[in-house]
């Protein structure tokens, strides 16, 4: 089951510069940062508020780190924008499990590591109307204080 919204994804070419335009416009600052060299980027997460299971809703700001990376094939093709959309979920595996049963493509066949310690997968956008869609099991409520 997928119960809340866990981040929202937005690619950009300057990680600093656009996490200074989200504190400057917005007012949001960053919670956490990090380099996930599997997915290809550097990320910065901002929180945005929390929610009633004890975990949080974020901005992911994304940087690519390679030239092959999703997040760069994404930015060459369409600019910087709203990449993906993350729910939370208190089982990844069940849940992917569960949608990819009713036929829709799941792209990672175990979940990987994501953002802040958590679990997480993604289904295709082709197969959820255009929107790339992110699965995660977040860490315990302690990790997204970080
Ligand atoms: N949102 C919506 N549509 C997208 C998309 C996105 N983010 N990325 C690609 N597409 C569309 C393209 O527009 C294209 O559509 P058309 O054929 O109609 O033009 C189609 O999907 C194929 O696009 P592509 O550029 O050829 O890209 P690929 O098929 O090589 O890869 C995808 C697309 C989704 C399979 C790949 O990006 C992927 O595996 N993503 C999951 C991993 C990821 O995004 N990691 C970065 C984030 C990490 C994190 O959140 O922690
Ligand atoms: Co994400």
């Amino acid at each position: 089951m997928l119960t809340r919204i866990d981040h929202i994804g937005i690619a950009c070419f300057d990680l600093d510069a656009t996490a200074d335009l989200y504190r400057r416009v917005h007012g949001f600052e960053v919670a956490h940062e990090e380099v996930n060299e599997e997915q290809g980027v550097r990320e910065a997460m901002l929180r945005v508020n929390g929610t009633d299971d004890g975990h949080a809703t974020y901005l992911q700001l994304l940087e690519p780190v390679r030239e092959d990376s999703a997040v760069a094939k994404f930015l060459a093709r369409h600019g910087e924008g709203v990449h993906h959309v993350a729910f939370g979920t208190g089982d990844v595996a069940g849940a992917s499990a569960e949608i990819g049963g009713a036929g829709v493509r799941v792209l990672d066949a175990a979940p990987r590591p994501g953002s802040m310690g958590s679990s997480i997968a993604f289904l295709h956008p082709k197969d959820c109307g255009g929107v790339l869609t992110e699965l995660v099991q977040a860490a315990g409520p302690e990790e997204d204080e970080r």
